[in-house]
């Protein structure tokens, strides 16, 4: 049987601190140092003292979660105290003398896994969570803790089993008639698979958006305004600006929320060809933020013409996806957002870092291209975490390779395929993963959760 644990689960210093404790000696020991020793109710909050012996501790509320229904699926307890160190310390060493052990970081989610009480998929969701900083990323974060993976996975899970007990009736019988009518028959089946695959990855790169933030790379050649811009968009002083080109040298990236979208705005280092070394690696970096982005902001100077430097940096984002800004709205333009589509085949918008004018149709612009991300159809659900994806993205390579092989009219190889295609999935909800893997999911975790 699994030990008792207990861990910290807020930050000590605010007004009030939790600790949780998880296993078959949770009540006894909340018994043993709370001042009500018995007839608790479960999931019932009680107002109480802590006491070491007779040395009062805490004022403090506990309460018993009894098996099966808490967090760990185990018998439970909080302990609702003061938020300071002190108290803190002291109630820890209590039940490290009952005999508990402090968690470690995951074990109480990892427990919940073990005991049924969610998927692999769903604890996972939990950190996301917890680490979630836009509305958008909590909402995503939440819905996949309450299972919106579990069911599509399970669903295409079962059609994939249809699909191999099929085709294994075809291997045990193998007259050439019932091999063919038994591909053709899969095929049809197997497309819609392939499709709800392909939808959920489309959506998976939103989903990641969503999770990780939209990487948005302002770039250009040096002078252009992009460290103002940057320091406009995020409301605060950040970059250095000077009216010397080459001022910014390493990239700068800061978190912003533009409507419940996480935004990674990155302000890199002007592109232009430089002598000098420190520069050069500045704008290799640039380069590479630019390719990396999932939006390249390519900033021009509207009060200046065109240039060949700026033609040439509009080359390297062809073929990504970029936008451009004419800046310096304020100043009398000489450069036009028309000319600049005709010379670059950029769309652009005009911005001022300096009177504001267009910072909202800028963001309005950004907010497109992440719309712009959506599958063809709408996703079973939303898939956020890369090591889901990842499985999603193994499972649609087998499907497709499967029904290749039944092109060929292959039953043998089409079966093998299914199987590991059914195996890729079982990833996400756990069913089929490492130990290794799961260990090294859990251990990202925080302390008490
Ligand atoms: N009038 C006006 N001047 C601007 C605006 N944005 C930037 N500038 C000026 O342009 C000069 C260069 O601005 P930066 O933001 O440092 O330009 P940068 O593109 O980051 O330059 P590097 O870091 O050297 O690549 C500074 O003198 C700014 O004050 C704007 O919107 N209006
Ligand atoms: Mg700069």
């Amino acid at each position: 049987m699994n030990d008792t644990i207990y861990a910290l689960a807020t930050p000590l210093g605010n007004g009030v601190a939790i600790v949780r404790i998880s296993g078959s000696k949770s009540e006894n020991a909340v018994c043993s140092l709370f001042s009500k020793k018995t007839g608790y109710e479960s999931h019932k909050l009680y107002h109480g003292l802590i006491k070491d012996g007779d040395n009062l501790i805490d004022d403090a509320m506990a309460v018993i979660m009894r098996a099966p229904r808490s967090y760990t699926g185990e018998d439970s307890a909080e302990l609702h105290i003061h938020g300071s160190p002190a108290v803190a310390r002291k109630v820890m060493e209590i039940l490290s003398g009952l005999g508990l052990r402090l968690a470690e970081p995951g074990e109480f989610t990892r427990r919940a896994f073990e005991n049924g009480k969610m998927e692999l998929s769903q604890a996972e969701a939990v950190m996301d969570l917890v680490s979630s900083t836009a509305e958008s990323q909590a909402k995503a974060a939440l819905e996949q803790l309450r299972g919106s993976l579990v069911a599509p996975v399970a669903q295409l899970q079962d059609s994939l089993t249809d699909a191999i007990a099929r085709a294994e009736a075809g291997i045990d019988y193998p007259e050439e008639d019932w091999e063919c009518e038994i591909a053709d028959e899969l095929i049809p089946a197997l497309n819609e698979i392939q499709t709800r695959l392909q939808n959920l990855v489309d959506g998976g790169i939103q989903g990641r958006i969503l999770r990780d933030g939209m990487k948005v790379a302002l770039c250009g050649r040096p002078n252009v305004g992009k460290s103002t811009l940057l320091n406009a968009l995020l409301g605060e002083n950040r970059a250095i600006v000077t009216s010397v080109p080459g001022t910014t040298r390493d990239i700068i990236e800061e978190r912003v929320d533009w409507n419940g979208l996480p935004i990674r705005l990155i302000d890199t280092a002007g592109i232009r060809s430089s002598g000098d070394e420190a520069e050069k690696i500045g704008i290799e970096r640039a380069l590479c933020a630019m390719k990396e982005a999932d939006l390249a902001l390519i900033l021009f100077d509207g009060a200046l013409p065109l240039t060949a430097e700026d033609e040439k940096i509009a080359k390297e984002a062809c073929g990504l996806p970029a936008l451009a800004v004419v800046t310096k709205g304020d100043l009398p333009q000489v450069l036009s957002i028309e000319e600049v589509f005709e010379r670059t085949g950029l769309d652009a918008v005009p911005a001022s870092a300096f009177n504001q004018d267009g910072l909202n149709a800028l963001k309005t612009a950004v907010y497109s291209f992440f719309e712009s991300y959506s599958p063809a159809e709408k996703p079973d659900a939303l898939v956020t975490n890369r090591r889901h994806l990842d499985a999603i993205l193994s499972a649609l390579g087998s499907v497709k390779s499967a029904i290749a092989a039944l092109d060929k009219r292959d039953l043998d190889c089409a079966t093998i395929d299914l199987r590991s295609a059914w195996y890729s999935l079982g990833e996400i909800s756990g069913l089929t993963v490492d130990e290794a893997i799961v260990d090294r999911i859990f251990k990202k975790f925080c302390l008490g959760k």
